[in-house]
């Protein structure tokens, strides 16, 4: 820590004024400290939106749950009988659930790099409604996709810092979830499956800014999926931007709006266990699509040391103000989730 302060005064020496609240024998020191430790509340809704110095680990769990409802084909919303008649299918869906349990684990090597492990575990509803008028569900739970992240600072001179990340995302999800469907014990749909079934590379660019009033940022995150799983095909590559401002009410407290555009490609090959005129998430050609969500939180510090340890915590919820689906494809109606990070 000696060293890290020496360097942090070294490398500031014409540093904005202090704000410090809690300015100790050297009032100096702290401020910088503070200014570059990025003490305030941190996005941590958002993975890799932050950093550890040397030494400092973080353990954290997130969750989100995303709720869809009705059917989208491009930007128009339809309803649940026209997609059900008019495609002919067989069944289709009323709703899904799905909820995301994540594990985080964080360690600062050195200032520069932090590495990042995050491991999901999936919880899925699906509620179908069949040609005949009767409805059913399907469930299922397990572990999703370990990612594992370097994440490197590329830039840093407060009151900015720019990060790349090297994800790898590694099939420890299953492609092979099935359940008791009315014809049987079935493969499920390929949104019901808790695993891309590749290895899966998600570079992503984070820019950070904060000053005494404000924390904000935006994150550019690729996901390019290598190969073909083993149950024949391949999930779409995404590419998703994120932008927030975080207006700091206190140093325990600062509301977030956020936006999120996402963009994701359909399935190349297919599982042939599925029949695509089943239903429409069963169809590999009707899984691709675009999306901006509008989202709210609110973040929370407890007991936070001079260096940044000790606990956050926010709440998000948001909508999606639009999408355009390669359809009839099941749209999202909202999402709401929260995140608990501990560094110590
Ligand atoms: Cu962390």
């Amino acid at each position: 820590m000696v060293a890290q302060a020496d360097r942090l005064v070294t490398d500031e020496p014409v540093a904005a004024p202090a704000q410090t609240e809690a300015a100790g024998d050297n009032p100096l020191l702290e401020m910088d400290i503070e200014q570059l430790m990025h003490m305030e509340l941190i996005q941590t809704t958002v993975p890799g939106a932050h950093w550890h110095w040397e030494d400092d680990w973080m353990v954290g769990y997130q969750f989100m749950r995303v709720q869809n409802e009705g059917y989208n084909v491009g930007t128009n919303s339809v309803s649940d009988q026209q997609v059900l008649r008019g495609g002919n299918y067989n069944n289709i869906h009323t709703s899904m659930t799905m909820d995301m349990h994540m594990l985080m684990a964080m360690y600062g090597p050195s200032d520069d790099v932090t590495l990042m492990v995050m491991v999901p575990y999936m919880d899925m509803t699906m509620n179908h409604l069949t040609r005949t008028g009767s409805s059913f569900q399907v469930k299922s739970q397990g572990f999703g996709d370990i990612r594992i992240s370097p994440i490197v600072s590329i830039f840093d001179e407060y009151p900015h810092r720019v990060q790349f990340e090297a994800g790898l995302s590694l099939p420890t999800g299953s492609v092979n979830k099935k359940d008791l469907t009315p014809t049987g014990y079935n493969q499920l749909e390929y949104k019901m499956q808790t695993g891309s079934g590749t290895v899966d590379l998600q570079p992503a660019l984070t820019y950070l800014g904060q000053n005494e009033d404000l924390n904000w940022g935006a994150q550019a995150r690729g996901t390019v999926r290598l190969g073909t799983n083993s149950a024949g095909y391949r999930q779409g590559n995404m590419i998703e931007l994120t932008a927030w401002i975080s207006p700091k009410i206190s140093d325990n407290f600062s509301p977030s709006l956020r936006i999120d555009a996402l963009r994701w490609g359909n399935l190349v090959g297919r599982d042939s266990r599925l029949n695509p005129r089943a239903n429409p998430e069963s169809d590999p050609n009707l899984q691709g699509g675009e999306q901006i969500n509008l989202l709210f939180g609110l973040n929370f510090a407890a007991g936070l040391d001079d260096e940044g340890r000790g606990h956050r915590f926010s709440v998000e919820g948001g909508l999606p103000i639009y999408q355009n689906l390669n359809g009839p494809q099941i749209r999202e109606a909202w999402r709401l989730g929260g995140a608990w990070n501990w560094t110590f």
